[in-house]
């Protein structure tokens, strides 16, 4: 199977002698656009000059994070606008106007009541059309939603900007939890608090510039509701919260896309109304310094960033996804996990960017119109940890958002799937985040494996055949820590997979490619299973496994 790549995608390259950071392959932003950051008081010297760049200016923006000003250029590339800005004094940095996407996600058809990322009973996820065959999981690996409700469920002081494709704030199951701007008066055409937003109610849409955040692409008002759809109202779901402010903060299109222009008009609004945490399920482009920024001005607040980790399933230490992967103590970077335990197959992930795991496969919550759907991504796992985030504030107060954070990590279960996956090697776990239980991570000592040769060896044919599917389980009878050692593996890469679980089917480790000598990373249980699997075209050797190390 051969890679599609998105057609709306433009190359590379462009922006590199900007930044010399590194960016994710596929960065799209808008053509002849750029976004200059210029030095206080020198806006007026800087604009008599744009004619020598030939750009007319689109907009300026005077923000927490600085003066900004969009310029475009219809004769001129982003990239040749970028060279000439950097000879500019007044200029602190220029960047391409980014475009941003909301993470994606698998539509389909209505409902059934199937939280399993609140309470997950082994045998209650749906399927992706809502219906009731989804996979048999691992019962408890959810939130811990229930034991965590009878400490707090929310309180409306508690605002959460959900900064996404909007909400649908008339939503049967999310308009309780609305949040108003009470010192403004909807529809009269003014500001009425003076924050420089005419008619923001509901919040704003910095995508249409104006008053009216509603939702068209149903993507926010599904996060919306897994943060805090109402509890006991007689339709739908339930959030993680069921008291909570929810502040629309559209600059996604009901296309699902937006650019860094509008991001960080979005970011600007939330920091200005002192929201307690943006929930942001979105990603794309490359480092940005006017994002960073943003994000910096809203941590100056002890605002939380709540980002998604990605849905490329790609290490993000080494292709770095934004807006999670910015080194700013507010930003909490979520990776999706399955309702086996398990990191989802698209989830990106990272040992050192990735903080923690959350539910975020076959989620059912709120979409637009009074309807609910099942989709997938970490899109949906970020507001799961946006609620509990949520729960604490209500119960505590706002505190210091680095304390928050490394509490949330140090509260999470631990589990072989996140271990080199997350920062915390565990999955968020509401009731133990809110109680400060920390589960002590009691890894094996490396002195103490010892070889064993397996009775029967696990191998392949050479090559494999396609479409393959084998599967074999070791049991070590008192082991505390089993892993195997595997002699030889070459698959195609992607495609095809070596796929290790423990005793109790959550994946310990999914490999891919080609190794030698490769020791997986360990079961904490006295099985370990192996299972080989492949696609409908392009086999390689396959695999040849010949002994374990296991610790009694
Ligand atoms: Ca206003
Ligand atoms: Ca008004
Ligand atoms: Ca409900
Ligand atoms: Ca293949």
């Amino acid at each position: 199977m051969k890679k599609l790549i998105l057609p709306a995608v433009l190359s590379l390259g462009v922006v590199a002698t900007v930044h010399a950071r590194p960016m994710s392959t596929e960065v799209a932003f808008v053509p002849g656009e750029v976004v200059v950051k210029v030095k206080k008081g020198f806006m007026g010297k800087f604009l008599g000059k744009k004619s020598l760049l030939d750009a007319e200016l689109k907009s300026s923006m005077n923000l927490i994070a600085g003066d900004f000003v969009v310029l475009g250029s219809s004769s001129k590339s982003t990239q040749s606008l970028l060279t000439q800005l950097k000879h500019f004094p007044e200029v602190i940095y220029a960047e391409p106007n980014f475009i941003y996407k909301a993470i994606s996600s698998n539509t389909a058809d209505p409902l059934f009541e199937k939280l399993w990322g609140l309470s997950n009973t082994g045998n209650n996820e749906p399927d992706r059309n809502g219906g009731s065959s989804g996979s048999v999981g691992v019962a408890g690996a959810d939130i811990n939603a229930d034991k965590a409700w009878a400490i707090t469920k929310g309180s409306k002081n508690v605002v959460i900007a959900v900064i996404d494709t909007g909400i649908d704030y008339n939503h049967d199951d999310l308009k309780g939890n609305i949040w108003v701007n009470t010192k403004e008066i909807a529809g009269n055409n003014k500001d009425d608090d003076g924050n420089g937003f005419i008619d923001d109610i509901h919040g704003w849409n910095a995508f249409a510039k104006n008053g009216n955040p509603m939702d068209g692409n149903s993507h926010g008002t599904h996060c919306s509701g897994t943060i805090g759809a109402k509890h006991g109202n007689g339709v739908g779901v339930a959030g993680v919260m069921n008291d909570v402010s929810l502040m629309a903060v559209k600059f996604l299109s009901d296309e699902g896309s937006g650019n860094l222009a509008d991001a960080v008009i979005a970011i600007d609004y939330a920091t200005k109304m002192n929201v307690d945490i943006m929930s942001n399920s979105w990603g794309g482009g490359g480092f940005s310094q006017a994002l960073e920024d943003s994000i910096k001005a809203a941590k100056a607040k002890g605002i939380l960033f709540v980002a998604a980790a990605g849905n490329d399933g790609t290490n993000n230490d080494s292709a770095p996804h934004y807006p999670s992967n910015y080194q700013v103590d507010n930003v909490v970077s979520v990776a999706a996990h399955t309702n086996q335990d398990s990191l989802a197959t698209f989830s990106c992930f990272g040992k050192r960017t990735v903080h923690v795991a959350a539910p975020g496969h076959n989620i059912l919550s709120t979409t637009s119109g009074n309807t609910y759907k099942v989709y997938s991504g970490t899109s949906m796992a970020t507001p799961h940890v946006s609620g509990v985030l949520g729960l604490y504030i209500a119960q505590n107060g706002r505190q210091d958002v680095k304390s928050v954070r490394d509490r949330l990590m140090a509260t999470t279960v631990p589990a072989g799937a996140y271990r080199k996956s997350t920062i915390a090697g565990g999955r968020v776990d509401a009731y133990n985040f809110l109680t400060d239980t920390r589960i002590p991570r009691q890894g094996p000592d490396e002195g103490a494996w010892r070889v064993e040769a397996l009775k029967e060896i696990f191998e392949t044919t050479h090559p494999y055949a396609n479409n393959a599917k084998i599967s074999k389980t070791y049991t070590f009878s008192g082991a505390k820590f089993v892993k195997l050692v595997i002699e030889k593996y070459e698959t195609e890469a992607s495609y095809d997979f070596v796929v290790f679980k423990d005793a109790k089917g959550a994946v310990i480790e999914r490999i891919s490619g080609s190794g030698t000598n490769y020791e997986t990373d360990y079961a904490e249980t006295e099985t370990i299973t192996v299972e080989f699997t492949s696609d409908s075209s392009e086999a390689r050797f396959g695999a040849i496994i010949k002994n374990a190390k296991v610790i009694y």
